[in-house]
């Protein structure tokens, strides 16, 4: 930074009635950031450091939202927004340690820059993918509503980032939910090297909001003082009362997207048209014009600053690299979990999957005093298989949520939700719509807990599979979707007793959990039921069969299809094995069987390849082999989306060629 480049300030000032001792923790905290990056920028050159995403030039929205909000309020940051990270007063040394990959960092050296988060600090990062963090942002904000805390959330996204559809979708149920959110757009010019005129073709993404029915301001993002009271008063009146804003900072990236990248597609009179513009530089004069910097501070400030920075750096770089070790990383997947047994009582009433699924979510509902569920026309209406029928009434619209059709939002709200310390349970409408919500579920809660040691207490239902008629996009059971994923659990109950059961477990259980319910059962399958509240463990499977002929594997309906296959062909000895839940895997059960059956054969729903039946056999060959007396059979559908009309449908189904297979299995 030069010294006497900016002797008047070329940014209209105004004191906002704020003291000196403000006017100058403003100039500390803005300092701060500026020559932390510029000794970043030096490590960088010297290949100390691998990456740097420079955030000079915008310093004074990170700084002045920071000093606006409170510290027990969370702030959900962007890559450029290190002023975020300073003005909350994380130990520099940690931070150090995070951008390089070590054990003092945030994230154990399992994610770069600024993706961690810390509940210490009330701070949640981003993801790589930008946009989910608007939505996270909302679920805090509304366990603040519900809590009637009367705080503020603060969430960052550059320009770019608006285009995405989590924006979209965020500010959406932000303000049909009324949540105390600020959404602080960064519109510095340039997405990478894409340039406002090519990101969106509005005049101003503030004027967004009006079609989102939302308060919103446009900012002079380099004008600390107008960002800092500006600021104040917005998250004023939001604490006061709950609703959302849309901020949009105007500021510009005077550096590459990262270091590496340069700035050769920015035309140099926009740069010099900037640099004039300069956050620091202009604060720095009118603070001196004023009389209210003095020389003696600033070298004071700057020398303490460099100071603690190269202190820091030091404790950085002396500390050890991180040694890998296997356990230690498998071991932080997911959060560990101690399963309580809750005994079932004798008492028993006839029910259908469907209701033992409302009956078991419901009695959760009674049992966690804040757990809050959201979908699609779950309230009054009751969801479209009705199993939330009658909850509001007891439960109240606060916890029995209608959402807009927002997938993305809805999840990311989740898991803002579990951040603040609520679980949630989410219903897809139908689990191929899990589609639009995708990127949260594989990216932000299955990783979340791995990444920065924060859970994701959410349960996805999955109304899934075929065999109603209803083509391809309301058939699929996606499971292997999710199995795939190391940080998900999936459960896949086939049976009224079993899915009761694990449903209060899955709702126990603090991580994210799918929770497949086969439609086809819904209304078909009927059994005696405890009339309590009961869980039952993941990871165990149900022997429902036993003989030496052959183990059959199966889940979901499929258990239903290989019942009434051996119904019809009684002279066939089998082990029926039915999974219950597919992550965590009872392999045990599979292999014990196997071993005495010595042949396997694996019914599944979902076409053949790439599902779980494929991996099953692997592990089978892999750990039984020498037991087997015939090679792993799989049956599985057609390699085809699902049809829709009914003859279609059933060829496509691996249930008519189940019986085939398995007598050419025990014949071989
Ligand atoms: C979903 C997704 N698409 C693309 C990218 C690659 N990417 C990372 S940052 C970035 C530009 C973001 O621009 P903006 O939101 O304006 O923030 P800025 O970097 O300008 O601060 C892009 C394209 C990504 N990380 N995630």
């Amino acid at each position: 930074m030069s010294k006497d480049a900016f002797l008047t300030s070329n940014i209209e000032f105004n004191d906002y009635g704020l003291d000196d001792e403000t006017l100058l923790l403003l100039y500390k905290n803005i300092v701060k950031p500026r020559l932390i990056e510029e000794k970043m920028l030096i490590l960088l050159r010297q290949g100390r450091i691998s990456k740097w995403f420079a955030g000079i030039g915008q310093e004074a929205i990170a700084v002045g939202v920071t000093m606006a909000m409170h510290k027990d309020e969370y702030m959900l940051p962007m890559h450029r927004n290190l002023g975020v990270f300073t003005t909350r007063e994380i130990p520099l040394h940690r931070l150090f340690s995070q951008w390089q990959g070590k054990a003092s960092g945030f994230t154990k050296g399992r994610d770069r820059s600024f993706h961690f988060g810390t509940q210490e600090f009330k701070i949640v990062g981003m993801i790589s993918h930008l946009g989910p963090q608007l939505g996270v942002a909302d679920g805090i904000a509304l366990a603040s509503k519900l809590n009637n805390k009367n705080q503020v959330t603060a969430v960052f996204t550059g320009e770019g980032g608006t285009s995405e559809g989590d924006f979209h979708e965020a500010l959406n149920v932000a303000s049909v939910w009324q949540l105390p959110v600020m959404f602080c757009v960064e519109n510095n010019g340039y997405g990478l090297s894409t340039p406002t005129s090519e990101q969106y073709n509005c005049e101003h993404i503030a004027d967004k909001a009006k079609g989102y029915g939302m308060e919103s301001h446009i900012i002079d993002g380099n004008n600390i003082l107008e960002v800092y009271s500006k600021v104040s008063e917005i998250a004023e009146s939001i604490r006061q009362n709950p609703h959302p804003v849309l901020i949009e900072f105007k500021t510009f990236r005077m550096h590459g997207h990262e270091e590496a990248s340069g700035t050769k597609y920015v035309p140099h009179e926009l740069l010099e048209h900037w640099a004039k513009k300069d956050p620091i530089e202009n604060y720095q004069a009118y603070l001196r014009e004023k009389g209210v910097l003095t020389e003696e501070f600033e070298v004071e400030l700057k020398k303490d600053i460099v100071h603690e920075l190269n202190d820091n750096l030091k404790i950085a770089f002396a500390e050890e690299q991180i040694i890998p070790n296997k356990t230690i990383e498998l071991n932080d997947v997911y959060k560990a979990f101690n399963y309580q047994e809750v005994k079932e009582n004798s008492e028993t009433k006839e029910l259908r999957l469907v209701d033992a699924i409302s009956e078991g979510l419901k009695q959760s509902m009674e049992q966690h005093d804040d757990l809050v569920i959201m979908g699609q026309d779950i309230a009054e209406y009751g969801g479209v298989f009705k199993i939330t029928e009658g909850f509001v009434e007891q439960f109240g619209k606060d916890r029995v949520r209608n959402t807009p059709i927002c997938e993305s939002a809805i999840v990311e709200a989740a898991m803002g939700l579990s951040i603040a310390g609520i679980k949630s349970v989410v219903e897809m409408q139908f689990a191929d719509f899990v589609t639009s919500g995708f990127n949260p579920v594989v990216n932000y809660l299955a990783k979340s807990h791995y990444r920065w040691n924060q859970q994701a207490d959410v349960v996805l239902r999955m109304p899934c599979g075929a065999g109603v008629a209803a083509g391809p996009f309301h058939s699929q059971t996606n499971e292997a979707w999710f199995t795939k994923t190391p940080g998900l659990k999936v459960v896949y109950p086939a049976f009224p007793y079993d899915a009761k059961g694990l449903l209060a477990t899955a709702i126990n259980d603090p991580n994210p959990v799918l929770f497949f319910e086969h439609k086809a059962l819904y209304r078909s399958i009927r059994q005696d039921v405890p009339t309590n509240y009961y869980t039952l463990p993941f990871g165990e499977a149900a022997l429902l069969s036993e003989g030496n002929d052959v183990t059959i594997i199966a889940y979901g309906a499929t258990v239903h299809w290989a019942l009434e296959t051996l119904d019809s062909n009684k002279d066939i000895q089998a082990d029926l094995i039915d999974l219950r839940t597919l992550q965590p895997l009872d392999t045990e059960t599979i292999y014990k069987s196997v071993r005495k059956t010595g042949r396997a054969i694996i019914l599944q729903e979902d076409s053949l390849f790439g599902g779980i039946a494929s991996d099953i056999s692997s592990l089978i060959m892999e750990n039984c082999f020498e037991e087997l007396d015939a090679p792993v059979k799989r049956v599985a559908s057609m390699e085809t989306p699902i049809p829709f009309a009914s003859q279609l449908e059933q060829q496509y189904l691996s249930k008519d060629k189940f019986e085939n297979e398995l007598r050419a299995l025990i014949e071989y």
